[in-house]
């Protein structure tokens, strides 16, 4: 057995570098791609000289083996990594190596964030010495009661595989175990491998096999026969059906087979925050978002469906409008997930634990041989999904004519960039308001033309996700653009990745959407009846001890965007400010370097309502006249509540 002397760090550079995802397309060509195409790093002690030095000397003896990437903080690293995930349909994603301590535990919420969202990404934190000769080192965490347990330990909850190499040789079960889960469809998420700063300076005999190249290919499991069957029975004897798509779809490049199946069968389609893009929003069938935030035209047809077709949702409380959406009494649901947690969720009676574009093949295939029943909605079906599909877009039409006003709304502000940007541009936002706004709103013309991490709605990966999904764009030789639109609130949460923007000269258009404060928590605030409290930005009141003030906070967004080095366009208050708005975007895709647009908006301006409802629980006993009567309506909403879907 040939082997070589190298440092564990060393072998993990390499070993990663020769990881290959392999996948067949929608359009049935081989994709092969690099599985780990780079490495973002913030080095301290820990790893500064462990994969800090492996990273240096690759990049010494072969540029191209593992490329290094910064990034001015350790959560903005996972962000960026799971933008260039959603971008690459979860074929591809980054290492992100942190230092000791809070280095390590600045990658926590990034971890959580692409677990939720099932999207992979590789965390490399340090780890403090093996041997614990220097205990307690610098950032190391002490527990008395537990000498063994680091900071690291809190990745175990986040994690969908963590394990921490104490000694040299355990480097290769834990790196092929790394690899199987990230690359698998049903178990992917965040994939941790702690490393302890002495074990990765050490050197041990590294058998070549292992730094062979070495390729993953994506399991796409087919239904099982009697699965298929039931699913098939119960799509044949549905009056109204309706398909709830996710971000699985996407994720499985069905898109085209679950068009074919619903134009096949006339059933209309309704899609999650992460299913944004299964179908072009003209699509005579696709009604929109369904759930808490979704039009009202999908939620309608959702409410009166016999059959629910979930295909690759997780059914989150927003997308099932906390158990509301659904009203029929004897709806069935049928649920294809390529994971068997959530094809069994909320009391599915007719699971099947398939890829999505099998399935729907599968489906289509059996339709086309009558097995489907030839399923074909009733006409009278078919005009109601037109005509509701219409007044939708008649709504949007509306909230999307500029308004005049000084301070335009915020659906306004989406109608000038979705008239201003290409068809194919992929808009990227995550918390706040606009997630609801642009699940009701944006009119998607690309499957990969809206990335809303919705999942954990994370304020701050804005930007840093935008800039994620434009590397994983550009390494696919695609050269659209990416839109950020971000909040202000989330905008000051993390802001640092313009500066890597600027560092790497990476095209991003990001649109801040300045309304002084959380207009979405604000909203959220008083309709449960705590008055907007602490959800404006103001100067803080000392005699009324609160921030509810008239005195708005003398920031400058615009500037401090400018002094990280961007493009800074500002748009002026006033009657031009939709129109400006527009040509502020037209400047900027004709750049080729990140701008950043400043806008104002009052927060006061809703996004049409959809009739989705969310659970948010109001107090029970309270001395204020608001929450008592939030209460009642609360106690009235839940009413409609269902404690299964199924
Ligand atoms: C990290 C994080 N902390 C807190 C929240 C809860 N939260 C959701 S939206 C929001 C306010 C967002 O403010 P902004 O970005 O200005 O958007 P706006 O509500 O004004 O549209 C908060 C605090 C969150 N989603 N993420
Ligand atoms: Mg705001």
């Amino acid at each position: 057995m040939t082997t070589r002397r190298m440092t564990v760090s060393q072998a993990l550079v390499e070993f990663l570098a020769r990881q290959w995802t392999v996948d067949r397309s929608g359009d049935g060509s081989e994709i092969r791609e690099r599985t780990i195409p780079g490495m973002f790093g913030i080095f301290g002690h820990g790893n500064v000289a462990g994969i800090g030095q492996a990273l240096k000397q690759a990049n010494v003896d072969d540029p191209e083996l593992m490329p290094y990437h910064q990034a001015r903080n350790e959560q903005a690293m996972v962000h960026q990594a799971v933008g260039y995930a959603r971008m690459h349909r979860r074929r591809g994603t980054y290492a992100s190596a942190a230092s000791v301590g809070p280095g390590a535990t600045n990658l926590l919420t990034g971890a959580a964030l692409a677990t939720t969202n099932r999207l992979p990404a590789l965390l490399l934190p340090s780890d403090t010495f093996a041997t614990r000769v220097a205990d307690p080192v610098l950032q190391q965490l002490e527990q008395p009661h537990d000498i063994g347990l680091t900071v690291n330990d809190a990745f175990r909850p986040v994690s969908r595989f963590f394990d921490r190499v104490q000694r040299p040789e355990q480097l290769f079960s834990i790196a092929l175990s790394a690899m199987r889960v990230l690359t698998d469809p049903a178990e992917t998420g965040a994939v941790t491998i702690a490393l302890p700063e002495d074990v990765q300076a050490e050197a041990l005999d590294v058998p070549e096999e292992f730094l062979q190249p070495r390729e993953w290919r994506i399991r796409r499991p087919r239904p099982e026969r009697d699965a298929l069957a039931a699913a098939l029975a119960a799509i044949r004897g549905a009056q109204r059906p309706f398909i709830v798509a996710g971000g699985g779809v996407l994720y499985s490049e069905a898109e085209t087979q679950l068009r074919a199946f619903a134009e096949a069968t006339g059933i209309p389609v309704g899609s999650s925050q992460a299913g944004g893009g299964v179908l072009d929003w003209d699509h005579p069938q696709y009604l929109g978002g369904v759930g808490a935030t979704g039009t009202l035209a999908a939620n309608r047809i959702a409410a009166e469906a016999d059959v629910i077709i979930g295909i690759g949702t997780r059914y989150s409380d927003f997308t099932t409008a906390s158990r509301t959406a659904f009203q029929h009494p004897g709806a069935t649901f049928v649920n294809i997930n390529v994971a068997s947690f959530d094809a069994y969720k909320h009391g599915t009676q007719i699971p099947v634990i398939a890829d999505a574009r099998e399935t729907l093949s599968e489906l289509l295939d059996a339709h086309g041989r009558g097995a489907a029943g030839d399923l074909r909605v009733d006409p009278s079906y078919a005009e109601r999904i037109a005509r509701e599909k219409a007044e939708w877009d008649a709504t949007v039409d509306a909230a999307f004519a500029p308004s005049g006003l000084a301070l335009p709304g915020q659906p306004e502000i989406i109608g000038a960039v979705q008239r201003a940007s290409a068809p194919e541009d992929v808009i990227v936002q995550a918390a706040g308001s606009l997630p609801g706004d642009l699940h009701k709103l944006w009119r998607v013309r690309d499957p990969l033309g809206y990335h809303v991490e919705y999942a954990y709605s994370c304020m701050g990966y804005e930007i840093a996700g935008g800039l994620g999904a434009k590397r994983g764009l550009e390494a696919a030789g695609d050269e659209r653009d990416v839109i950020v639109m971000v909040g202000d609130g989330s905008y000051l949460m993390l802001n640092t990745e313009l500066v890597t923007a600027v560092a790497e000269g990476i095209k991003i258009i990001v649109v801040l959407i300045q309304n002084h404060g959380y207009a979405s928590i604000g909203h959220l605030s008083e309709t449960v009846g705590s008055e907007r409290f602490g959800t404006w930005y103001r100067s803080y009141d000392p005699e009324a001890r609160n921030f509810q003030g008239e005195q708005i906070l003398p920031v400058d967004l615009a500037m401090n965007a400018r002094s990280y080095g961007m493009d800074v366009i500002e748009i002026t208050p006033g009657e031009g400010a939709i129109p400006d708005l527009e040509a502020a975007i037209a400047q900027a895709k004709a750049s080729d370097r990140a701008t950043f647009i400043h806008i104002n908006s009052d927060p006061l301006i809703y996004a049409p309502d959809g009739a989705g409802w969310w659970d948010v629980p109001v107090p029970q006993v309270s001395t204020l006249e608001s929450t008592r009567r939030a209460r009642a309506e609360y106690e009235e909403q839940q009413a409609a509540q269902k404690p299964l879907l199924g």
